[in-house]
């Protein structure tokens, strides 16, 4: 890699690191509930069963994957819903969620702090938060 590489790289490391603050405010607003920087996994469940309640309009009590959509991946389905029936039951959202959540714990501590999330994981799992 030439030296010039280098220096942009250090660049955006830099930019990255100086914005991630504003990054961990707007990304956890509403999420991280006691404020202290990280997401943990009642926050997330938290989250979540709001996301379901918010998107669960006609009363079924499950979720299909229309109304999934963007949210779980075609290939995590098969996972995320065990039962094979096409849809989601709050019980199976919520378990997914878990799933994704020690998926984005890189470092198995228990919470996803704001660099997690930025990873591919990290931001399959903030997919189903918002
Ligand atoms: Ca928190
Ligand atoms: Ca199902
Ligand atoms: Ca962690």
């Amino acid at each position: 890699m030439r030296l010039g590489n280098l220096r942009a790289l250090a660049l955006a490391c830099a930019l990255a690191l100086s914005l991630s603050p504003v990054f961990a405010a707007s990304e956890f607003r509403g999420i991280d509930t006691d404020n202290d920087g990280t997401i943990d996994l009642n926050e997330a469940k938290a989250a979540a069963g709001a996301v379901f309640d918010k998107l669960e309009v006609n009363h079924t009590g499950t979720l299909d994957r229309a109304e999934l959509r963007g949210r779980i991946s075609e290939k995590d389905w098969a996972t995320a819903d065990p039962d094979h029936d096409g849809t989601l039951t709050k019980d199976e959202y919520l378990n997914f969620v878990e799933l994704a959540f020690k998926r984005a714990d890189k470092d198995g501590e228990g919470t996803v702090d704001a660099k997690e999330a930025r990873a591919p994981a990290g931001r399959a799992l903030m997919r189903l938060l918002r």
